[in-house]
């Protein structure tokens, strides 16, 4: 946990019973602060002892939980009492840089990859030998991460949830992937959510930035104008056993620089990098039966993040669909010729089936179990299963994690028939 002396007789609010708030909970009663908790969830109210109403004048500081809406599509009515009352709304992130000066903090945002390029980062920092943390949007929360002596490193992935909330972030490196349309009910649309994604470059981070969309080499060119230090990364990275496909390249790139830019040896970096076996749900192999490779990406969420995961193969039996963030497909149009045939699922089975009609085989088959089995039945040598949804997982699953580990047990069942 994160010590905060600082905050000793303090009044502090946390907005959000969740995972980043609980954090917060736990650091503000360790540090001997006075607290004001509220959830809209009635038996988090009561298991924190929440006293309403809840009133947000003269707390010292605000913490506020990263999915609860503080300006789009409309405010939370208590983030309008706390503007009222001149107190901010603050991700916890911000606590965390400001408790620990004597640490150095590396940030990840983008589109797609976040995860992947932290987890990767945080990989080499231990096999180097330096004390580090990962943690953030892919958890754990920032104020529940391990106090780290001086010359670590946190490695952190933000969300543009994150650092909508972030007044003035501090990192020592900010890396920001990509950007792509994601989210956009929360931010106000386009402009706003890369804006809020920029917000990562603080005013003095050396920043590293991809190259692979017209926002991010925007971004690029605007703070080199302003004297910024800036590393623009392209797909040029080292190919890494674990994680197949240009992406993965891309994201071994932005590591590298993120790690350079901690003044770590080039060499030193890319061997450390080498052992990583990448994360779950993320392009993960969860089996082979008769040639067919089957691999989970239920982690793309997003038509951009499944064209990749497409591109990264010759021939794929593809299972896709969900809750679908978009109907267009237009961006996993370059790949159609790579569908073996697609198996449609979820909510966006009939978007997703117009927009694959005269392009690639389809069929609409209502759950993965299902679209499994039949991929299964269809999947000559050398093809491979791939469930790359596109969508979020809301219509039938909890989580991306829930549909992936589905999928993981169904494939290891056919492991299993097959032996
Ligand atoms: N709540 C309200 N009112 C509301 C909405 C929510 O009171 O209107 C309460 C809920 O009852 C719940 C709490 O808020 O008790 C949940 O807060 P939260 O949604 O911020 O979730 P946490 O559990 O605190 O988890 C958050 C991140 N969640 C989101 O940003 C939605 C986690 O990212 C993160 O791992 C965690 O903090 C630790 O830092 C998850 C995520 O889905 C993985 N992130 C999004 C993504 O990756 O796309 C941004
Ligand atoms: P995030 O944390 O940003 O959601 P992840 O590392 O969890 O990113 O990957 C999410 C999805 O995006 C996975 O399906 C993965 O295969 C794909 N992906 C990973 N890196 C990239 C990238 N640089 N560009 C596009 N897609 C990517």
């Amino acid at each position: 946990m994160i010590p905060l002396p600082a905050y000793r007789g303090a009044e502090v609010g946390v907005v959000g019973l969740g995972r980043s708030g609980q954090a917060a909970v736990a650091a503000f009663a360790a540090a001997g602060a006075y607290l004001h908790v509220w959830d809209d969830r009635e038996e988090l109210r009561r298991q924190f002892g929440a006293v309403p109403p809840f009133d947000p004048s003269g707390l010292d500081r605000l913490v506020w939980s990263p999915g609860i809406p503080h300006l789009h599509p409309r405010p939370h009515p208590l983030a309008l009492k706390a503007y009222a009352a001149h107190v901010r709304p603050e991700a916890d992130i911000s606590l965390l840089t400001e408790a620990m000066p004597e640490s150095r903090f590396v940030g990840v945002t983008g589109t797609n990859g976040k995860s992947t390029v932290t987890a990767l980062i945080g990989h080499a920092l231990g096999r180097l030998g330096v004390p580090y943390a990962v943690g953030g949007n892919l958890g754990p929360a920032a104020l529940g991460l391990p106090a780290l002596d001086r010359g670590g490193v946190y490695a952190l992935e933000l969300s543009s949830y994150q650092l909508a909330l972030m007044a003035r972030p501090a990192f020592n490196v900010a890396v920001l992937l990509n950007i792509a349309p994601d989210h956009l009910d929360r931010h106000g649309g386009m402009h706003r959510y890369a804006a809020d994604k920029a917000r990562i470059f603080g005013n003095r981070a050396t920043v590293v930035i991809g190259d692979s969309d017209p926002w991010c080499r925007r971004l690029a060119a605007h703070l080199r104008t302003e004297g910024r230090t800036v590393v623009i990364t392209g797909d040029d990275g080292p190919a890494l056993p674990f994680l197949p496909g240009l992406h993965n390249r891309r994201n071994a790139a932005a590591a590298l620089a993120a790690l350079a830019a901690l003044g770590i040896d080039h060499k030193d970096a890319h061997d450390a990098m080498e052992g990583f076996r990448g994360l779950p749900h993320r392009m993960e192999t969860v089996g082979e039966i008769a040639g067919v490779r089957y691999v989970n990406d239920s982690k793309a969420t997003n038509p951009e993040s499944a064209a990749f995961a497409l591109a990264s193969f010759d021939r794929v039996r593809w299972i896709a669909g969900g809750e679908a963030k978009t109907d267009n497909l237009d961006v996993v149009r370059p790949w159609f010729g790579r569908i073996a045939k697609a198996y449609l699922i979820g909510a966006s089975e009939a978007t997703f089936a117009d927009a694959l009609a005269g392009h690639a085989a389809c069929e609409r088959l209502g759950d993965l179990d299902t679209a499994l089995a039949a991929a299964h039945r269809d999947a000559q040598p050398g093809e491979v299963v791939l469930l790359a949804p596109a969508a979020a997982s809301f219509d039938q699953w909890d989580s991306f994690e829930a549909r992936g580990n589905a999928f993981r047990i169904a494939v290891r069942g056919l492991v299993g028939d097959a032996a």
